[in-house]
């Protein structure tokens, strides 16, 4: 019914709908019509009310609130539950700070970040409404440093949900960036609790850049969105739920029958990095290197021009091509 009734304001978007209409083309009362408007409106839905008027949805553009991310879910456990936020200091902070009430497969969303974080405490610019800011709440019976894999079935994941909604081809950047024409859409930012050999909780915070015409100064020569490249408004919903499928895919593969090899697959043919001269950032120091394989783990192998190898998880290190 709640699907039925936003279907409704959608199609009258902008003018109003009467209770008595809705309630004749629904097959529900009007009270009942009056109970689920007010439900959604304290779910965020804008929806104003009119004297004698009826009901009027007051903003049309893409809402990345649960019903919508819902009817396009095909998942079947994971994203469940989906947790919404109209405004939160971070999706992974507030998920932290709530595992103890979310279960396996939780999504927390939000329409705008006031603190987005990156890797190493950096910023990550969450602007309102414009974007993907989501944490997926994992407990895999895992040793910790199965954690790079996971990152590395979300990057996957999203790139698949990209192509398969717009039509580009993405490159990941090792180990948790996507980027467009050398230009970074997507970041993903994963933690972890628990112990050496089990994860207790994960949470795999994504950063999306959607629909943004424009970026703060200080990323605009770096950053794009999926609108800077075609030119048209993408569904967040629909991305977030085509994003879920993708995982969910990998990710039961990978626990139930050890099956990893199309990530893997996907990971190094559309790598940004294997093969070219890269910078290896420590902090300040900075060693050149070629950049030579992706493995299973989740790690970077990297031969620096002494002749020696290197093996590298994302946690510690920074790396750019050399021509960035
Ligand atoms: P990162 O440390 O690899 O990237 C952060 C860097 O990227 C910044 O220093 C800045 O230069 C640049 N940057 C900041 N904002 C953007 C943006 N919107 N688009 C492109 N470049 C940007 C990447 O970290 C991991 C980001 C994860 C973000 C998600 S959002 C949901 C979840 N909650 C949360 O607080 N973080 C994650």
């Amino acid at each position: 019914m709640r699907k039925k009734i936003i279907a409704l304001l959608y199609q009258y978007a902008g003018t109003y709908v009467s209770g008595q209409e809705m309630s004749e083309q629904l097959g529900i009362s009007r009270t009942a019509v009056w109970k689920h408007i007010r439900s959604l409106q304290q779910e965020g839905y804008a929806i104003e009310t009119g004297h004698r008027k009826g009901y009027r949805l007051t903003r049309q553009q893409d809402e990345l609130l649960p019903p919508e991310i819902q009817e396009h879910l095909v998942t079947k456990w994971l994203g469940n539950e989906i947790v919404y936020h109209e405004t939160v200091a971070s999706t992974n902070l507030w998920a932290k700070d709530h595992m103890a009430e979310l279960g396996h497969g939780s999504i927390v969303v939000a329409n705008e970040q006031t603190q987005g974080r990156g890797r190493m405490g950096r910023r990550w610019d969450s602007s309102k409404g414009e974007g993907i800011w989501m944490t997926m709440v994992l407990r895999p019976e895992l040793p910790m440093s199965e954690g790079g894999k996971i990152t590395q079935m979300a990057a996957v994941a999203m790139f698949q949900a990209i192509l398969q909604e717009t039509g580009l081809v993405a490159n990941i950047k090792w180990p948790n960036d996507l980027l467009i024409e050398e230009k970074k859409i997507c970041g993903i930012l994963t933690e972890m609790t628990g112990e050496l050999n089990r994860i207790e909780h994960l949470f795999v915070g994504i950063g999306v850049n959607v629909n943004q015409k424009n970026f703060p100064a200080d990323i605009q020569e770096t950053a794009a969105s999926l609108y800077s490249k075609t030119h048209r408004q993408t569904s967040r919903s629909r991305l977030v739920a085509a994003f879920l499928k993708h995982f969910e895919g990998y990710y039961d593969a990978y626990v139930t029958q050890h099956v990893y090899d199309v990530v893997l697959e996907v990971a190094r043919a559309q790598s940004s990095l294997l093969g070219k001269p890269v910078n290896v950032f420590r902090g300040e120091k900075k060693q050149p290197a070629t950049a030579v394989q992706l493995h299973e783990d989740g790690r970077l192998e990297v031969v620096y021009s002494s002749g020696e190898r290197e093996l590298l998880s994302g946690g510690e290190v920074s790396i750019r091509a050399q021509n960035e």
